[in-house]
């Protein structure tokens, strides 16, 4: 199990919030997806996480990772 952290701009409320997770949870390998609005992070837990894969979902969700 390994657990990463991107720092994600534009997030702003609970919509963004479901929508990053919505979009993230269906990555391959991903068991759990936490959006920290505060610290603008959202932390991917799980096994064998295509790290492009998280990214493309985030981007697809309307957001951008931006570390
Ligand atoms: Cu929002």
């Amino acid at each position: 199990m390994t657990t990463h952290t991107y720092s994600v701009d534009g997030m702003s409320c609970g919509h963004c919030v479901t929508a990053i997770t919505n979009e993230v949870t269906r990555v391959q390998g991903v068991d759990r997806v936490d959006v920290d609005l505060e610290a603008r992070t959202v932390t991917v837990t799980g096994e064998g996480i295509d790290d492009t894969a998280v990214r493309e979902a985030v981007d697809e969700a309307g957001y951008t990772v931006v570390g």
